[in-house]
């Protein structure tokens, strides 16, 4: 079995906000998993200070490192809050990948991208020039992280709140069409904060929603595909069948 999470925005600030708590009990209890995907936004903001991690991080990171030693793996797929993340990040056992990625998992080949960089915006078109411009990290790296850290965790909980408009949702599903088009069979994104689960062209486009307000996950079985909400029901599911050409059928 194989978990997929996104936009967890870790809130540094707040380590015992009851959302964060559920979910390191949740990862605490986990039963028969072989992998984890994290596909971006895991952590409001991320900077990696030379000689300190930010201590408000420290319960989600020791969740992580617990699942690590009871071999499960965890890949995490950089998101906008969190494309400062390197070698530092992977030195907790953490496999750290780019904004985009492919996968391939029980046979199904799966592309995986947070999906921020498909929002045009100029407030996104900012951040995005911001945290790409190597000047701008070494600058932040002067300031003194009593300072700069929490300011930036402020801008990106505003950040995070943004108003989710049409023209991305549709920006997405042409994203997800053009990969199915080129030979993925699942494509698992992120960023809206919205949780969607539809059959696209062959393949299934998901959206797996977030750990802010929807509390959803995905949980991918060798015929099955399920986005779940946290303690409910599946909010849609999907068979995998096998035959000459692999269907994906949503339910
Ligand atoms: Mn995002």
């Amino acid at each position: 079995m194989i978990l997929f999470f996104s936009d967890l925005h870790i809130d540094p600030l707040r380590p015992d906000e009851l959302r964060q708590k559920i979910l390191i009990r949740f990862l605490n209890q986990l039963k028969g998993v072989e992998k984890i995907f994290l596909v971006g936004d895991v952590f409001d903001f991320w900077f990696e200070y030379r000689y300190m991690v930010p201590s408000g991080y420290i319960h989600i990171l020791d969740a992580f490192a617990e699942l690590i030693n009871r071999g499960i793996e965890i890949n995490f797929i950089k998101g906008n809050h969190d494309q400062w993340a390197g070698s530092s990040l992977s030195s907790t056992g953490i496999n750290v990948y780019d904004q985009k990625q492919d996968f391939e998992c029980y046979g199904i080949k799966i592309h995986l991208a947070h999906g921020d960089f498909l929002d045009r915006t100029v407030p996104n078109q900012l951040t995005q020039f911001f945290f790409k411009s190597k000047i701008c990290r070494s600058l932040f790296g002067h300031i003194p992280h009593e300072i700069g850290f929490p300011i930036a965790c402020h801008i990106a909980q505003r950040n995070r709140n943004f108003k989710l408009k049409n023209a991305l949702i549709k920006a997405f599903d042409e994203y997800a069409r053009e990969k199915i088009a080129h030979g993925s069979d699942i494509v698992i994104m992120g960023h809206l904060h919205y949780p969607i689960m539809k059959r696209t062209g062959k393949g299934v486009y998901v959206n797996i929603g977030d750990w802010v307000k929807n509390m959803t996950y995905l949980v991918l079985k060798k015929d099955e595909l399920f986005l779940k909400k946290y303690l409910d029901e599946n909010l849609s599911c999907c068979k995998i069948e096998r035959h000459s050409e692999r269907r994906l059928v949503c339910q």
